[in-house]
């Protein structure tokens, strides 16, 4: 009898010492359920596009990246198309465009309006933001101005193919590589400076957009524009803020849940005309632009802008994987 006393007071003991213990321990930090993304792969597309040479209109560079773009859509399962025009440049001459359109359907949600996101793929063909004069000639490798974004979504399009055939895409999506973002007037030229002298693919896709009677419905649109830096951080763009609230809303937060909210600060940016603002102001559909500021900067932007610099030693994987992580969050 005073055996089991004893035993039962010893039982009670390691009881009260088991619930103490587990009382002092910490809870595991709620986990982040981080959405598929690798920062390897977009990383890898960065480099195949830079290794086409800087990118400029009219050059074989450009049209050699444009049919491998829309090769490396296809192989994700898009339906893919060229849209195709003239626009009159900062001289008044015209360029020939060529839009990357990719189409990404879900049967069972055929009806639902579509999700844009987009990056331009073009590079400017002069580095205007260079120190000395004799280097303002020389093209922008575009490593961020250009590739940074399209590389992430080319990578997102390679998780939307997983996507379908799992079954887990909820919502259509279209992709679209914009030609001749960045051949606004350069700083150096002597006649009137426009400012819609820029962003001339998507000012031609919004018109034709604007003009069709029955055009596609989309949701929102995203627009990445160098987003590969180290250092990176991307304010709420005002015009996004102006034109698309809820939706900058939307994606700074899920940038947030993912524990990104230094990368996406809150304050508000500078206004920027960027392939967003056309989708805004002549599509009509709310479009958000995630760009890099750097207030250290009179540019306004980072030190490699519009420079030779523009090239892979500013691509970070953990940008490029907080950036495609919040994308895919959206889908
Ligand atoms: C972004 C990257 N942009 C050009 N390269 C858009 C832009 C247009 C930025 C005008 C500043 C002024
Ligand atoms: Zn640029």
């Amino acid at each position: 009898m005073k055996e089991l006393k004893k035993y039962i007071g010893f039982l009670g003991l390691l009881v009260i010492l088991c619930s103490l213990s587990s009382c002092n321990k910490k809870q595991p930090a709620q986990t982040v359920q981080r959405p598929a993304f690798s920062a390897d792969s977009a990383y890898a597309y960065i480099q195949a596009q830079m290794d086409f040479g800087p990118r400029v209109p009219n050059s074989a560079a450009h049209a050699q990246c444009a049919l491998w773009l829309s090769e490396q859509l296809k192989a994700c399962g898009a339906e893919v198309s060229f849209q195709m025009g003239n626009m009159t440049d900062y001289r008044g001459h015209q360029q020939q465009v060529c839009n990357i359109i990719a189409h990404f359907s879900v049967p069972q949600y055929a009806n639902r309006p579509h999700i844009l996101l987009g990056a331009h793929y073009d590079t400017r063909p002069w580095c205007d933001e260079e120190p000395l004069h004799a280097d303002r000639m020389y093209n922008v490798p575009g490593a961020n101005d250009g590739a940074s974004g399209v590389g992430v979504l080319l990578e997102v399009a390679r998780q939307i193919s997983f996507k379908i055939a799992d079954t887990t895409l909820y919502t259509p999506v279209d992709i679209i590589f914009f030609d001749i973002e960045d051949m606004g007037t350069p700083s150096f030229y002597t006649g009137m400076e426009r400012s819609d002298t820029w962003c001339l693919g998507s000012q031609l896709w919004a018109t034709e957009y604007a003009n069709k009677a029955n055009s596609q419905q989309y949701q929102y649109g995203l627009i990445l524009d160098m987003i590969g830096d180290p250092n990176a951080v991307f304010p709420m763009e005002y015009y996004s803020s102006y034109y698309a609230e809820g939706y900058q809303q939307l994606i700074w937060r899920a940038a947030e849940r993912l524990g990104y909210e230094k990368l996406f600060s809150k304050q508000l940016g500078y206004p920027i005309v960027d392939d967003h603002y056309y989708i805004n102001y002549i599509a009509g559909i709310p479009c958000v632009d995630i760009i890099h500021y750097d207030i250290h900067n009179n540019t306004g932007f980072p030190a490699w802008w519009h420079t030779r610099d523009d090239d892979m030693k500013h691509i970070s994987k953990t940008t490029l994987q907080a950036v495609g992580e919040v994308v895919m969050s959206l889908l």
